[in-house]
Protein backbone atom coordinates (compact mmCIF):
# COMPACT_ATOMS: atom_id res chain seq x y z
CA UNK A 1 0.00 0.00 0.00
CA UNK A 2 1.40 3.32 -0.90
CA UNK A 3 0.87 5.66 2.32
CA UNK A 4 1.65 8.53 0.27
CA UNK A 5 -1.97 7.47 -1.11
CA UNK A 6 -3.20 7.57 1.91
CA UNK A 7 -2.09 10.44 3.36
CA UNK A 8 -4.05 12.53 -0.01
CA UNK A 9 -7.12 10.74 0.33
CA UNK A 10 -7.10 11.59 4.19
CA UNK A 11 -6.30 14.51 3.23
CA UNK A 12 -9.38 15.13 1.08
CA UNK A 13 -11.63 13.28 3.59
CA UNK A 14 -10.43 15.93 6.07
CA UNK A 15 -11.81 18.53 3.68
CA UNK A 16 -7.80 20.03 3.49
CA UNK A 17 -6.97 21.49 0.39
CA UNK A 18 -5.25 18.81 -2.34
CA UNK A 19 -2.41 20.86 -4.47
CA UNK A 20 -2.44 19.72 -8.04
CA UNK A 21 0.29 17.03 -7.78
CA UNK A 22 -1.19 15.52 -4.96
CA UNK A 23 -4.31 15.07 -7.52
CA UNK A 24 -2.20 13.85 -10.21
CA UNK A 25 -0.86 11.33 -7.41
CA UNK A 26 -4.40 10.06 -6.67
CA UNK A 27 -4.77 9.69 -10.64
CA UNK A 28 -1.78 7.76 -10.94
CA UNK A 29 -2.59 4.83 -8.78
CA UNK A 30 -1.82 1.39 -9.98
CA UNK A 31 -2.06 -1.19 -7.33
CA UNK A 32 -5.56 -3.03 -6.67
CA UNK A 33 -4.93 -2.04 -3.63
CA UNK A 34 -4.43 1.64 -4.42
CA UNK A 35 -7.42 1.74 -6.23
CA UNK A 36 -9.84 -0.38 -3.85
CA UNK A 37 -8.93 2.34 -1.28
CA UNK A 38 -9.80 5.11 -3.26
CA UNK A 39 -12.74 4.12 -4.19
CA UNK A 40 -14.07 2.88 -0.76
CA UNK A 41 -13.18 6.07 0.44
CA UNK A 42 -15.16 8.21 -2.13
CA UNK A 43 -18.39 5.74 -1.82
CA UNK A 44 -18.01 6.21 1.82
CA UNK A 45 -17.91 9.57 1.62
CA UNK A 46 -20.73 10.04 -1.20
CA UNK A 47 -22.95 7.78 1.09
CA UNK A 48 -22.41 10.23 4.27
CA UNK A 49 -23.83 12.74 2.24
CA UNK A 50 -26.34 11.45 0.09
CA UNK A 51 -26.72 7.80 1.52
CA UNK A 52 -28.46 5.30 -0.81
CA UNK A 53 -29.74 7.58 -2.45
CA UNK A 54 -29.47 7.95 -6.39
CA UNK A 55 -30.26 10.04 -9.16
CA UNK A 56 -31.88 8.54 -12.20
CA UNK A 57 -32.00 11.00 -15.57
CA UNK A 58 -33.68 10.06 -19.01
CA UNK A 59 -31.48 10.61 -22.04
CA UNK A 60 -33.70 12.64 -24.74
CA UNK A 61 -31.17 13.15 -27.49
CA UNK A 62 -33.78 14.53 -29.90
CA UNK A 63 -31.63 15.80 -32.77
CA UNK A 64 -28.64 14.63 -33.98
CA UNK A 65 -27.95 17.63 -36.83
CA UNK A 66 -25.09 19.23 -36.02
CA UNK A 67 -23.31 22.47 -37.60
CA UNK A 68 -19.67 22.09 -35.53
CA UNK A 69 -17.26 19.87 -36.52
CA UNK A 70 -15.62 18.08 -33.37
CA UNK A 71 -13.13 15.86 -33.88
CA UNK A 72 -14.18 13.31 -31.53
CA UNK A 73 -17.61 13.17 -32.20
CA UNK A 74 -19.53 10.69 -34.19
CA UNK A 75 -22.08 13.34 -35.04
CA UNK A 76 -19.74 15.82 -36.31
CA UNK A 77 -21.19 17.95 -39.46
CA UNK A 78 -18.52 15.98 -42.00
CA UNK A 79 -19.83 12.72 -40.73
CA UNK A 80 -22.05 10.77 -42.97
CA UNK A 81 -24.53 9.17 -41.36
CA UNK A 82 -28.50 8.94 -41.07
CA UNK A 83 -29.41 11.80 -39.20
CA UNK A 84 -33.23 12.35 -36.85
CA UNK A 85 -34.77 15.46 -35.49
CA UNK A 86 -37.51 14.28 -33.29
CA UNK A 87 -41.23 16.31 -33.63
CA UNK A 88 -42.21 18.64 -30.74
CA UNK A 89 -45.11 16.09 -29.63
CA UNK A 90 -42.38 13.17 -30.49
CA UNK A 91 -40.11 14.56 -27.81
CA UNK A 92 -42.99 15.36 -25.44
CA UNK A 93 -44.04 11.62 -25.35
CA UNK A 94 -40.87 10.57 -24.85
CA UNK A 95 -40.31 12.77 -22.15
CA UNK A 96 -43.88 11.95 -20.43
CA UNK A 97 -43.16 8.11 -21.09
CA UNK A 98 -39.83 8.59 -19.13
CA UNK A 99 -41.35 10.04 -16.35
CA UNK A 100 -43.90 7.46 -16.08
CA UNK A 101 -41.00 5.05 -15.96
CA UNK A 102 -39.61 6.76 -12.99
CA UNK A 103 -37.01 9.35 -14.02
CA UNK A 104 -36.09 12.05 -11.91
CA UNK A 105 -35.04 14.86 -15.08
CA UNK A 106 -34.95 14.34 -18.88
CA UNK A 107 -31.87 15.56 -20.14
CA UNK A 108 -32.71 17.25 -23.42
CA UNK A 109 -30.03 16.86 -25.72
CA UNK A 110 -28.79 18.03 -29.30
CA UNK A 111 -26.63 18.41 -31.94
CA UNK A 112 -25.81 22.33 -32.72
CA UNK A 113 -29.07 21.95 -35.74
CA UNK A 114 -29.60 25.30 -37.18
CA UNK A 115 -32.92 24.44 -37.36
CA UNK A 116 -33.30 24.82 -33.32
CA UNK A 117 -30.58 27.41 -33.06
CA UNK A 118 -33.19 29.48 -35.28
CA UNK A 119 -35.06 32.34 -34.13
CA UNK A 120 -32.92 32.24 -30.80
CA UNK A 121 -34.04 28.65 -29.91
CA UNK A 122 -37.47 29.48 -30.49
CA UNK A 123 -38.19 25.60 -31.25
CA UNK A 124 -36.14 24.50 -28.21
CA UNK A 125 -37.56 26.83 -25.98
CA UNK A 126 -41.28 25.76 -26.69
CA UNK A 127 -40.18 22.48 -26.50
CA UNK A 128 -38.39 23.27 -22.94
CA UNK A 129 -41.19 25.00 -21.60
CA UNK A 130 -44.06 22.00 -22.84
CA UNK A 131 -41.49 19.51 -20.82
CA UNK A 132 -41.65 21.36 -18.04
CA UNK A 133 -45.61 22.67 -17.64
CA UNK A 134 -47.36 19.53 -19.70
CA UNK A 135 -44.94 16.68 -18.58
CA UNK A 136 -44.44 18.13 -15.20
CA UNK A 137 -40.54 16.91 -14.53
CA UNK A 138 -36.73 19.15 -13.78
CA UNK A 139 -35.50 19.34 -17.33
CA UNK A 140 -31.77 19.62 -18.26
CA UNK A 141 -30.96 21.16 -21.65
CA UNK A 142 -27.68 20.17 -23.74
CA UNK A 143 -27.92 22.84 -26.64
CA UNK A 144 -24.45 23.38 -27.34
CA UNK A 145 -22.86 26.81 -26.99
CA UNK A 146 -25.89 29.61 -26.96
CA UNK A 147 -25.45 33.71 -26.73
CA UNK A 148 -25.17 35.19 -23.68
CA UNK A 149 -28.54 37.00 -24.17
CA UNK A 150 -30.13 33.15 -24.68
CA UNK A 151 -29.82 32.24 -21.07
CA UNK A 152 -32.30 34.32 -19.39
CA UNK A 153 -35.00 32.31 -21.75
CA UNK A 154 -33.51 29.08 -21.08
CA UNK A 155 -34.50 30.23 -17.51
CA UNK A 156 -37.97 31.63 -18.49
CA UNK A 157 -38.82 28.63 -20.65
CA UNK A 158 -38.16 26.31 -16.81
CA UNK A 159 -34.86 24.77 -17.70
CA UNK A 160 -33.64 23.74 -14.35
CA UNK A 161 -29.71 22.86 -15.73
CA UNK A 162 -27.32 24.10 -18.65
CA UNK A 163 -24.53 20.99 -19.63
CA UNK A 164 -21.80 22.04 -21.75
CA UNK A 165 -18.76 19.98 -20.96
CA UNK A 166 -15.31 21.78 -21.36
CA UNK A 167 -13.86 18.79 -22.14
CA UNK A 168 -10.54 19.76 -21.23
CA UNK A 169 -8.92 22.72 -19.49
CA UNK A 170 -5.60 22.58 -21.90
CA UNK A 171 -6.50 25.32 -24.28
CA UNK A 172 -4.07 23.59 -26.69
CA UNK A 173 -5.88 21.02 -26.93
CA UNK A 174 -9.38 22.44 -26.78
CA UNK A 175 -8.62 23.76 -30.01
CA UNK A 176 -7.68 20.28 -31.57
CA UNK A 177 -11.20 19.07 -30.46
CA UNK A 178 -13.48 21.07 -30.74
CA UNK A 179 -12.43 22.91 -34.46
CA UNK A 180 -13.46 26.15 -34.91
CA UNK A 181 -14.83 26.83 -31.38
CA UNK A 182 -13.77 29.70 -29.16
CA UNK A 183 -12.60 27.92 -25.36
CA UNK A 184 -13.77 31.11 -23.41
CA UNK A 185 -17.52 31.25 -25.61
CA UNK A 186 -17.67 27.56 -24.40
CA UNK A 187 -16.19 28.43 -20.92
CA UNK A 188 -18.62 31.25 -20.22
CA UNK A 189 -21.48 29.12 -21.25
CA UNK A 190 -21.39 27.81 -17.63
CA UNK A 191 -20.89 31.41 -16.37
CA UNK A 192 -24.14 33.09 -18.53
CA UNK A 193 -25.97 29.69 -17.21
CA UNK A 194 -25.12 30.44 -13.39
CA UNK A 195 -25.72 34.14 -13.69
CA UNK A 196 -29.44 33.73 -14.89
CA UNK A 197 -30.13 31.24 -12.17
CA UNK A 198 -29.48 28.21 -14.01
CA UNK A 199 -28.00 25.13 -12.70
CA UNK A 200 -24.82 23.85 -14.58
CA UNK A 201 -22.55 20.77 -15.06
CA UNK A 202 -19.29 20.81 -16.54
CA UNK A 203 -17.39 17.85 -17.82
CA UNK A 204 -14.41 16.40 -19.12
CA UNK A 205 -13.30 13.40 -21.47
CA UNK A 206 -10.16 11.05 -20.14
CA UNK A 207 -8.15 9.13 -22.52
CA UNK A 208 -8.11 12.19 -25.19
CA UNK A 209 -3.97 12.02 -25.56
CA UNK A 210 -4.16 14.72 -22.06
CA UNK A 211 -1.77 14.07 -19.84
CA UNK A 212 -1.76 12.94 -16.07
CA UNK A 213 -1.37 16.87 -14.94
CA UNK A 214 -3.89 18.17 -17.24
CA UNK A 215 -5.98 15.70 -15.93
CA UNK A 216 -5.64 16.94 -12.34
CA UNK A 217 -5.84 20.77 -13.52
CA UNK A 218 -8.97 20.17 -15.22
CA UNK A 219 -10.66 18.56 -12.57
CA UNK A 220 -9.58 21.58 -10.32
CA UNK A 221 -10.96 23.65 -12.35
CA UNK A 222 -14.04 22.44 -13.39
CA UNK A 223 -14.76 21.71 -9.49
CA UNK A 224 -13.37 25.82 -8.95
CA UNK A 225 -15.94 27.02 -11.45
CA UNK A 226 -18.91 25.46 -8.87
CA UNK A 227 -20.78 23.94 -11.53
CA UNK A 228 -23.38 21.68 -9.63
CA UNK A 229 -22.93 18.53 -11.27
CA UNK A 230 -19.70 17.33 -12.73
CA UNK A 231 -18.35 14.47 -14.37
CA UNK A 232 -15.54 12.31 -16.25
CA UNK A 233 -16.19 10.30 -19.58
CA UNK A 234 -13.90 7.86 -21.34
CA UNK A 235 -13.26 9.02 -24.95
CA UNK A 236 -14.77 6.60 -27.52
CA UNK A 237 -13.49 6.39 -30.80
CA UNK A 238 -16.25 7.03 -33.76
CA UNK A 239 -16.07 5.73 -37.43
CA UNK A 240 -15.53 8.48 -39.59
CA UNK A 241 -13.81 10.99 -37.54
CA UNK A 242 -10.16 11.94 -37.71
CA UNK A 243 -10.20 10.21 -34.23
CA UNK A 244 -10.78 6.76 -35.12
CA UNK A 245 -8.20 5.11 -35.07
CA UNK A 246 -6.90 6.52 -31.73
CA UNK A 247 -6.42 3.27 -29.36
CA UNK A 248 -9.67 3.00 -26.79
CA UNK A 249 -8.75 3.53 -23.37
CA UNK A 250 -9.56 1.44 -20.31
CA UNK A 251 -12.56 2.94 -18.36
CA UNK A 252 -10.32 2.53 -15.46
CA UNK A 253 -8.97 6.09 -15.46
CA UNK A 254 -12.69 7.24 -15.97
CA UNK A 255 -13.05 5.86 -12.89
CA UNK A 256 -10.06 6.94 -10.65
CA UNK A 257 -11.45 10.25 -12.06
CA UNK A 258 -14.99 9.79 -10.59
CA UNK A 259 -13.67 9.24 -7.51
CA UNK A 260 -10.88 12.00 -7.39
CA UNK A 261 -13.59 14.35 -8.27
CA UNK A 262 -15.91 12.91 -5.21
CA UNK A 263 -12.77 13.42 -2.73
CA UNK A 264 -12.27 16.90 -3.69
CA UNK A 265 -16.31 17.90 -4.36
CA UNK A 266 -18.07 15.86 -2.13
CA UNK A 267 -21.29 17.01 -2.45
CA UNK A 268 -21.62 17.73 -6.10
CA UNK A 269 -23.44 15.51 -8.52
CA UNK A 270 -21.33 13.15 -10.12
CA UNK A 271 -22.70 10.71 -13.01
CA UNK A 272 -22.34 6.94 -13.73
CA UNK A 273 -23.03 7.50 -17.80
CA UNK A 274 -24.42 4.10 -19.31
CA UNK A 275 -23.09 5.70 -22.92
CA UNK A 276 -19.45 4.29 -22.61
CA UNK A 277 -19.61 0.82 -21.40
CA UNK A 278 -23.69 0.36 -21.36
CA UNK A 279 -25.21 -1.25 -18.45
CA UNK A 280 -22.02 -2.85 -17.39
CA UNK A 281 -20.17 -0.20 -16.77
CA UNK A 282 -23.15 1.36 -14.28
CA UNK A 283 -21.71 -0.88 -10.73
CA UNK A 284 -17.83 -0.12 -11.22
CA UNK A 285 -18.89 4.00 -11.55
CA UNK A 286 -21.56 4.05 -8.55
CA UNK A 287 -18.49 2.13 -6.18
CA UNK A 288 -16.25 4.87 -7.73
CA UNK A 289 -18.38 7.50 -6.18
CA UNK A 290 -20.92 8.20 -8.57
CA UNK A 291 -24.47 9.14 -7.33
CA UNK A 292 -26.60 9.58 -10.84
CA UNK A 293 -26.97 7.91 -13.75
CA UNK A 294 -27.36 9.05 -17.19
CA UNK A 295 -28.23 8.08 -20.36
CA UNK A 296 -30.99 6.19 -19.81
CA UNK A 297 -32.64 5.26 -23.21
CA UNK A 298 -35.44 3.80 -23.77
CA UNK A 299 -35.40 0.94 -26.15
CA UNK A 300 -37.50 0.90 -29.69
CA UNK A 301 -38.27 4.57 -30.60
CA UNK A 302 -35.05 5.23 -32.22
CA UNK A 303 -33.17 7.12 -30.16
CA UNK A 304 -29.46 7.50 -30.36
CA UNK A 305 -26.66 7.70 -27.66
CA UNK A 306 -23.46 9.97 -28.11
CA UNK A 307 -20.38 7.76 -27.46
CA UNK A 308 -22.01 4.34 -27.64
CA UNK A 309 -25.25 4.95 -30.14
CA UNK A 310 -26.52 1.68 -29.92
CA UNK A 311 -25.08 -0.46 -27.46
CA UNK A 312 -27.18 -1.71 -25.00
CA UNK A 313 -30.53 0.51 -26.47
CA UNK A 314 -32.63 -1.82 -28.21
CA UNK A 315 -32.10 -4.96 -26.23
CA UNK A 316 -33.53 -2.55 -23.15
CA UNK A 317 -30.60 -2.69 -20.57
CA UNK A 318 -30.64 0.93 -20.54
CA UNK A 319 -34.45 1.29 -19.91
CA UNK A 320 -35.45 2.87 -16.77
CA UNK A 321 -37.09 -0.43 -15.34
CA UNK A 322 -33.87 -2.45 -15.69
CA UNK A 323 -31.74 0.46 -14.58
CA UNK A 324 -34.17 0.14 -11.02
CA UNK A 325 -34.20 -3.46 -10.85
CA UNK A 326 -30.11 -3.34 -11.58
CA UNK A 327 -30.03 -0.21 -8.44
CA UNK A 328 -32.30 -2.59 -6.33
CA UNK A 329 -30.00 -5.55 -6.99
CA UNK A 330 -26.81 -3.05 -5.43
CA UNK A 331 -28.80 -2.30 -2.08
CA UNK A 332 -29.85 1.37 -3.59
CA UNK A 333 -32.88 3.08 -4.54
CA UNK A 334 -33.86 6.14 -6.71
CA UNK A 335 -34.66 9.47 -5.48
CA UNK A 336 -38.19 10.42 -5.83
CA UNK A 337 -39.27 13.73 -7.67
CA UNK A 338 -39.78 15.31 -5.05
CA UNK A 339 -36.54 14.57 -3.42
CA UNK A 340 -34.86 15.58 -6.31
CA UNK A 341 -36.64 18.85 -6.46
CA UNK A 342 -35.38 19.39 -3.27
CA UNK A 343 -32.33 19.03 -3.64
CA UNK A 344 -32.94 21.34 -7.13
CA UNK A 345 -34.44 23.87 -4.69
CA UNK A 346 -31.69 23.97 -2.42
CA UNK A 347 -29.08 24.12 -4.62
CA UNK A 348 -30.25 26.93 -6.49
CA UNK A 349 -30.51 29.08 -3.16
CA UNK A 350 -26.93 28.46 -2.71
CA UNK A 351 -26.21 29.52 -6.10
CA UNK A 352 -22.30 29.03 -5.60
N1 LIG B 1 -23.86 19.08 -28.95
C1 LIG B 1 -23.81 19.50 -27.59
C2 LIG B 1 -22.40 19.79 -27.15
O1 LIG B 1 -21.48 19.36 -27.83
O2 LIG B 1 -22.25 20.42 -26.10
C3 LIG B 1 -24.46 18.52 -26.64
C4 LIG B 1 -24.31 17.05 -26.92
S1 LIG B 1 -22.66 16.45 -27.03
C5 LIG B 1 -22.95 15.16 -28.11
C6 LIG B 1 -22.39 15.90 -25.40
C7 LIG B 1 -21.04 15.41 -24.99
O3 LIG B 1 -20.84 14.09 -25.39
C8 LIG B 1 -19.79 16.12 -25.49
O4 LIG B 1 -19.59 17.35 -24.85
C9 LIG B 1 -18.73 15.09 -25.12
O5 LIG B 1 -18.25 15.30 -23.81
C10 LIG B 1 -19.47 13.78 -25.19
N2 LIG B 1 -18.98 12.97 -26.31
C11 LIG B 1 -19.16 13.21 -27.62
N3 LIG B 1 -18.49 12.31 -28.37
C12 LIG B 1 -17.88 11.47 -27.50
C13 LIG B 1 -17.03 10.33 -27.65
N4 LIG B 1 -16.67 9.90 -28.85
N5 LIG B 1 -16.59 9.71 -26.55
C14 LIG B 1 -16.95 10.16 -25.33
N6 LIG B 1 -17.73 11.22 -25.11
C15 LIG B 1 -18.19 11.88 -26.19
C1 LIG C 1 -24.69 10.97 -21.08
N1 LIG C 1 -24.87 10.58 -23.46
O1 LIG C 1 -25.19 11.38 -20.05
C2 LIG C 1 -25.18 11.51 -22.41
C3 LIG C 1 -24.62 12.89 -22.74
C4 LIG C 1 -25.41 15.28 -22.45
N2 LIG C 1 -25.90 16.17 -21.45
C5 LIG C 1 -25.16 13.94 -21.80
C6 LIG C 1 -23.10 12.90 -22.84
O2 LIG C 1 -23.78 10.16 -21.06
FE1 LIG D 1 -21.86 18.65 -32.47
FE2 LIG D 1 -21.82 18.32 -29.83
FE3 LIG D 1 -20.85 16.42 -31.50
FE4 LIG D 1 -19.52 18.68 -31.20
S1 LIG D 1 -19.91 17.15 -29.56
S2 LIG D 1 -19.98 17.67 -33.15
S3 LIG D 1 -21.15 20.15 -30.94
S4 LIG D 1 -22.96 17.07 -31.33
Amino acid sequence: MDLSITYIIDKAKEGKEISKDEVAELLSVKSDRDRTELFSAASSVRDRIFGNKVFIYGFVYFSTYCRNNCAFCYYRRTNKLNRYRKSEDEVLALSGSLKDAGINLVDLTMGEDPVMCAEDYSDLLRIVRRVKDEVDISVMVSPGAVPEGSFSKFKDAGADWFACYQETYNRELFSKLRLEQDYDERLNQKVWAKKAGILTEDGIMVGLGETLEDRADSIIKMGSLGCEQIRAMTFVPQKGTPMESMRPSEPMDELIAISVMRLLFPDRLIPASLDVEGIAGLKTRLDAGANVITSIVPPHVDLAGVAQHELDIDNGHRSVAHVLSMLDEMGKRSATNTEYESLLKDLKAQNR
